[in-house]
């Protein structure tokens, strides 16, 4: 061949084999961690590995389509996406499997996560937004199979508002709606309920969603057989394929060894996604898992030997690095120079992380064995606390567990003598705990200067003509208020757009605010959920409407585990202040009296669960919590919305503070805490006891979680040493929770005359019919006699019993 100048197709040409060798390169350095991941697993330096091996080549089609704005949604296979993107290196992807606890170190979780859960940093150090459209972007994944699928929604939906709702400020967040929202899933996980929920959702939206299913034939041993009607997923979807007229889907199939035709799909899937805000399915089929599933456990004892011949010859590296040798991107010889290359480089980034995985523990170590044998040297025992010392200094590379266990055992052989030593192994016990904790602990709720509890409190204002209304017209004024102030701000639920909701706080709000800011849903809590997680994760207000709290329950898995873990799984680098509004306590029956609220207190750690008596302190907390970045639960009282109340007039500005318990009738004899519909009762039953003699203090708690932040129960408490918690949840629920708070956390143990006790619900759900009611929560009867029963016992003469 002569060597005239290039012509332009021979310029494509090298520009094409650059990029594609860049890709194999990506692939190689993918693969080699998984391989060498997989050894420190069982070489016991990491606990776990669960890595991406068998499914590189469709992520790098994937990553050349994703652009800066887009985000992932996905799970923990996609390590070769993330390298592509340039969101995840060699050193960080073995700190990952290490638990390095470093957030510079370990960018996805700063350990909390195990390897393979990926992220991006959507936050500043101060806990503001970065700007997401400069940025290729990850939500943060989660372990239980599907439930990235919920947030998917939202982050897809995000971009159509962003585009078609005038005046919101999307500098930070979107470039006219443009981005994707990239959803990863692997094909037996498609079995969930999750996935066929959002599936169907995002087809009614119409939101620009690309749904990848990673399609592996197996779930752990599990075959497609077992998994997927006509074990075929795409398949079965065809009914989504929008047609003429229709909405619905592209769906692509494509083989996911197939490098040329998935770079080609993954272009025109983006193109009409981007575009059209249609959403995607691409089902990529033929991969393979060459290490099996994860580290525990071996694929040779659920696959057969043609299967596993099958996956060799069809390993997509393979496949890839073949079609390019054919089409002469690199000879075999040079290939192996390249793979030789990056095995090097894996290794030394291995290392590299394993150095500084191991340094600040060894450094730690240091100093324990200096103070441990300081204080070894006058004590009588001596001779066992050098044995300690001795052996945490034996151990090569040391954990924190270790250094603390060897401390604090040796206090025990302290305990009868006094020195300067010991002190200082005190100090440095305590000083150790206060450094280190934090890295396992902080973030669970904000930490920035827009947390809930430092929002200021506004009470609402009245003038000379403000009038007794409907509640519900409060909260739907102080909606209205609300949409105009905050631009970013959305409602979404079931029956929430056209007729206003169920209780008609939102009439009126569609027409005036428009079919994208106040929206009827399908039924459909999990997704709905996830719709207002993935817009909060975007830079929106959503306002996510679960009708009744009773079917909380279908959106609790999505709550628990995404939604309050987020700014904790990150350290602090994603939120999502997402506010849940919902109505619940007592109406009827089984299904509409919304009482489990200890299952909710326990199972949300992470999002404030807020409880008003009524419709203005319900509007002040939505005030409270748009100033604020932290998701929460509202649950409005059910029987409230035709109970009259004061119109305020500074709408959309009075505030409830959060955390904070209110006094609602002062008294001397007993302390009666208690919250929502049940309040009412109590205050009307205070009224009753007063007429016997018997003055109670009654003390509205108004939001669970953060549970009376300053303190102010015991206060009363401290006054009257009798306390009584009235609860409608069953009994050892919510309000064991609250006894702990007030007993054990304020002390309130110190100043009781009488036992403290709780007066629940039964143990079954309610019953329907007010007789259903009555015999199944706790009534005025019931409280009246168990405050009197307390007050007979203390002073049986002046109460003399009354059975
Ligand atoms: C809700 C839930 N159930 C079970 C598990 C345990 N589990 C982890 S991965 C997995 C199989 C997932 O298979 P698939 O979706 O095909 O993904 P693959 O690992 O094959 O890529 C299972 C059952 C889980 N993490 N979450
Ligand atoms: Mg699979």
């Amino acid at each position: 061949m002569s060597n005239t100048s290039k012509t332009t197709k021979d310029i494509t040409f090298d520009d094409f084999k650059k990029e594609v060798l860049s890709d194999y390169k990506i692939a190689v350095t993918s693969r080699e961690c998984s391989l060498l991941g997989r050894r420190e697993v069982l070489t016991g330096k990491a606990k776990f590995g669960i890595f991406g091996d068998g499914k590189e080549v469709p992520q790098l089609a994937m990553a050349k389509a994703f652009k800066n704005g887009d985000f992932r949604s996905g799970y923990y296979r996609d390590q070769t996406f993330m390298m592509a993107i340039g969101a995840l290196n060699i050193q960080q992807f073995f700190a990952g499997l290490y638990g390095h606890t470093d957030i510079a170190e370990e960018p996805m979780s700063a350990g909390r996560q195990m390897g393979g859960h990926f992220a991006t940093h959507s936050l500043n150090e101060d806990g503001s937004w970065k700007n997401l459209t400069q940025q290729k972007n990850s939500s943060a994944d989660i372990s239980p199979t599907a439930g990235q699928m919920p947030r998917l929604l939202g982050l897809a939906q995000a971009s159509k508002i962003y585009r078609e709702v005038k005046g919101i400020n999307t500098e930070k967040f979107s470039v006219d709606g443009n981005e994707i929202a990239w959803g990863t899933i692997g094909n037996a996980s498609t079995s969930e309920g999750l996935f066929f929920e959002t599936i169907n959702a995002a087809g009614v939206l119409q939101v620009p969603m690309v749904m990848n299913v990673w399609d592996d034939e197996y779930g752990i041993s599990v075959h497609a057989k077992h998994q997927t009607t006509k074990e075929n997923i795409s398949e079965i979807l065809k009914g989504f394929q929008r047609e003429e007229g229709t909405n619905g889907y592209e769906i692509f199939k494509v083989k996911g060894w197939d490098y040329p035709n998935l770079v080609d799909v993954y272009q025109r899937a983006a193109a009409v996604a981007r575009k059209e805000h249609c959403p995607v399915l691409i089902h990529v089929n033929e991969l393979t898992q060459p290490q099996g599933h994860s580290t525990s456990g071996s694929h040779e004892r659920y696959k057969s030997k043609e299967r596993l011949a099958w996956e060799v010859e069809f390993d997509c590296m393979s496949k890839m690095r073949q079609w390019m040798i054919e089409n002469n991107i690199f000879t075999d010889e040079e290939a192996k120079i390249i793979e030789k290359d990056i095995q090097k480089q894996v290794r030394k980034g291995k290392q590299a992380a394993w150095t500084a995985f191991v340094k600040p523990q060894k450094e730690e170590q240091v100093e324990a064995v200096a103070i441990l044998k300081a204080a070894a040297i006058n004590s009588s025992n001596k001779a066992f606390i050098e044995k300690l010392a001795n052996e945490l200094e034996a151990i090569k590379e040391p954990i924190r567990k270790e250094i603390l266990v060897a401390t604090r055992k040796t206090l025990r052989y302290l305990t009868a003598e006094k020195s300067d030593t010991k002190t200082a192994l005190i100090n440095w016990i305590s000083n150790y705990k206060a450094k280190i904790q934090p890295k396992y602990s902080a973030n669970l709720y904000s930490e920035s200067n827009l947390k809930a509890d430092n929002i200021n409190a506004e009470a609402p204002k009245y003038n000379d003509d403000s009038e007794m209304v409907d509640a519900r017209l409060i909260m739907r004024d102080n909606f209205d208020a609300i949409f105009t102030k905050y631009p970013e701000s959305l409602i979404f639920g079931e029956d929430a757009g056209h007729i206003g909701d169920v209780n008609q706080g939102l009439e009126g709000m569609q027409e005036k605010y428009g079919e994208l800011r106040v929206s009827d849903t399908g039924i459909r809590e999990a997704t709905i959920l996830g719709q207002g997680i993935g817009m909060a994760m975007r830079g929106l207000r959503p306002i996510a409407e679960i009708q009744y709290l009773d079917y909380i329950l279908y959106a609790l898995q999505i709550m628990s585990d995404d939604l309050a873990t987020l700014q904790y799984r990150t350290n602090g680098k994603q939120k999502a202040p997402l506010i849940i509004r919902t109505r619940g306590h007592r109406l009827e029956g089984i299904w509409h009296s919304g009482s489990q609220m200890g299952g909710l207190i326990h199972l949300m750690r992470g999002i404030h669960l807020l409880v008003p008596r009524n419709m203005t302190k319900a509007a002040g907390f939505y005030n409270t919590l748009l100033e604020g970045d932290e998701p929460a639960v509202v649950v409005e009282c059910l029987n409230g919305y035709r109970l009259k109340e004061k119109m305020p007039a500074n709408l959309g500005d009075f505030k409830t503070p959060i955390g904070v318990v209110e006094t609602v009738k002062e008294g001397a004899d007993i302390t009666l805490v208690s919250y929502g519909s049940t309040l009412r009762i109590v205050e009307e039953t205070a009224k009753e006891l007063a007429q016997v003699g018997i003055d109670a203090e009654v003390i509205d708690i108004q939001s669970l979680l953060p549970f009376d932040i300053n303190h102010d129960i015991v206060k009363s408490v401290q006054k009257t040493n009798r306390l009584l918690v009235i609860d409608e949840d069953v009994p050892g629920g919510a309000s064991a929770y609250i006894l702990q708070e007030i007993v054990e956390k304020q002390d309130a143990y110190r100043f009781l005359d009488s036992k403290p006790q709780t007066l629940a619900a039964k143990e079954h759900r309610p019953a329907y019919g007010t007789d259903g009611d009555y015999f199944s929560k706790p009534s005025a009867e019931d409280i009246f006699e168990k405050v009197y029963d307390m007050m007979n016992e203390a002073n049986p003469n002046k109460f003399p019993s009354l059975f």
